[in-house]
């Protein structure tokens, strides 16, 4: 009797052409990755592959590269002059006998990873031995990126998440094909990078969190563990610092700071735009290179967020100031600023990137100004919106935000001026006053967060909530045995969870 053969997996982001074939292919206990170069980018994901793949099937999944491809193993290569697949695309051939992926690049490597990963049933997340079979339905897929940049924020100010929950947060965004993590480092109620020129920073800044929780800091060999755990997905770490306002908890740590001269007091609320650096002050500027200089030295990657947001406690003429001379800072040490939007009313370099969340005026200077926007709109990518009204956590100075309304935007129609060729990416970021533990981030952030990575990877024209709403509900048991506590919202048709996921 035939087997009938196992129906396409929901892959999100969409991929731009998936091809579906007839017949399976089954990976079994002799299945080998063969990577086919000595490139030690690509034979690195090739033993990620065999990581993601190890803990469900128990196969032992080698990773050779002596060896000609057998029937039932996995090949790897790197195929430098496909210049349809541009820096992070891949192809992903299922053949009965063989899997083969290959890209220009090391990047497109990893994300085709993810989507085989998703092409597999969805107990292979399952972080504990389960039965299998582990078989793949035969498909061609054809995939590149939309935006370069595909990101998400985690504000660990208001309150500390810590290095493993950032761990598991990289292998979600990782699986979804985002690739930036934005952290949100140090503000009003907290500061979580030690800087060994300023330890007072961590000591006494990075004690306090929102309503009294409990603080915490990353140490430089902390966060050079998250940089390399990232690197390894092809993701990069982008460290905000947030100056000149949002800036409390280093006024409480060093008092120079202030124009005042004095130290303030510790602060757990989330009232924002009542602190400021003092911008006419050197010690300010000697303050900002020893923070930057540490922070560039330790970030591998180009791009040093600058924070500048809400300066509601800065006269506009120092704000200016303020911005042009962190600029040239930055630039000095090599790395590419960004800002969030208010920084577009200072006179901008075109290699900094305006990060959008609210006024359409403001991203219209910056584009005026020859720079690239990431868009974060409140309305529609603030994770930490509630869903409905009646939703117990998030906030909603811009609204609630539903599942289909955080999918249902498109980045070069959002703002009216605002094309294609402005946008550099979309990023979503997930502010932490009302979420202290894995439960309310995986709540807020799942699945909208999906959506958002979607609208970074995928064609516009491919793209239809009907459509999406169908797949999403098709992942959730996936999500189930990822064990992410996801929102069920009631506007998805979430198929049944799995039984015993994790
Ligand atoms: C505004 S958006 C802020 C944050 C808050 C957030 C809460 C932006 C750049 N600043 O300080 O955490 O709203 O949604």
């Amino acid at each position: 009797m035939a087997e009938r053969p196992p129906t396409l997996p929901a892959i999100i982001p969409k991929p731009l052409a998936v091809v579906p074939g007839s017949g399976t292919f089954e990976l079994t206990s002799a299945a080998r990755i063969v990577v086919t170069t000595l490139d030690p980018g690509a034979r690195r994901a090739a033993r990620l592959l065999a990581f993601h793949l190890r803990p469900a099937t128990g196969f032992r999944l080698p990773v050779s590269a002596a060896r000609p491809p057998a029937g039932g193993d996995v090949v790897v290569s790197l195929r430098p002059g496909d210049s349809a697949l541009g820096q992070e695309g891949y192809r992903l051939a299922v053949a009965p006998a063989l899997v083969t992926l290959a890209a220009r690049t090391p990047t497109g490597l990893v994300r085709g990873i993810q989507t085989l990963r998703q092409l597999l049933p969805d107990a292979i997340e399952a972080s504990r031995r389960r039965p299998g079979p582990w078989q793949i339905p035969v498909v061609t897929v054809h995939d590149r990126p939309r935006f370069a940049w595909r990101g998400m924020m985690l504000d660990v100010a208001r309150h500390f998440f810590g290095v493993r929950e950032l761990e598991r947060l990289i292998d979600l965004l990782a699986l979804h094909k985002l690739n930036r993590l934005h952290l949100h480092l140090s503000d009003d109620q907290g500061w979580r990078l030690a800087i060994a020129a300023r330890p007072r920073l961590t000591r006494v800044g990075g004690r306090t969190a929102v309503g009294g929780a409990k603080g915490g800091y990353y140490t430089q060999r902390d966060y050079r563990r998250l940089v390399s755990y990232a690197a390894e997905r092809h993701i990069d770490v982008v460290p905000e610092i947030d100056m000149p306002g949002h800036v409390n908890a280093a006024l409480a740590s060093y008092g120079e700071l202030a124009c005042d001269g004095r130290a303030a007091p510790p602060y757990t609320g989330i009232e924002v735009g009542f602190s400021s650096l003092c911008i006419r002050k050197e010690e300010t500027y000697a303050f900002v290179e020893d923070v930057l200089d540490e922070v560039a030295a330790l970030t591998p990657g180009p791009y040093l967020h600058i924070g500048g947001d809400e300066p509601l406690s800065t006269d506009p003429v120092d704000y200016r100031f303020f911005v042009e001379r962190v600029q040239r800072l930055v630039r000095a040490r090599g790395k590419r600023m960004l800002g969030w939007e208010e920084i577009a009313r200072a006179s901008l370099q075109r290699t900094t990137l305006v990060q959008h969340w609210d006024d359409p005026e403001l991203a219209r200077l910056a584009v005026r100004q020859g720079a690239k926007l990431v868009l974060s709109p409140a309305t529609r990518a603030y994770l930490d919106m509630k869903y409905t009204r009646s939703s117990e956590l998030g906030l909603v100075w811009a609204g609630t935000t539903s599942v289909r309304k955080a999918y249902e935007w498109d980045p070069a129609t959002l703002i009216d001026g605002v094309g294609e060729r402005d946008v550099h990416g979309v990023e979503a970021p997930l502010w932490s006053e009302t979420i202290e533990r894995r439960k309310g981030l995986d709540h807020l952030a799942f699945p909208r967060l999906l959506g958002v990575a979607e609208i970074g990877w995928s064609r516009a024209d491919g793209r239809s909530w009907r459509d999406y709403r169908t797949r999403l509900g098709a992942y959730g048991p996936r999500l189930d045995s990822l064990g992410v506590g996801f929102h069920r919202a009631t506007e998805v048709p979430w198929a049944e969870p799995v039984s015993g996921g994790q």
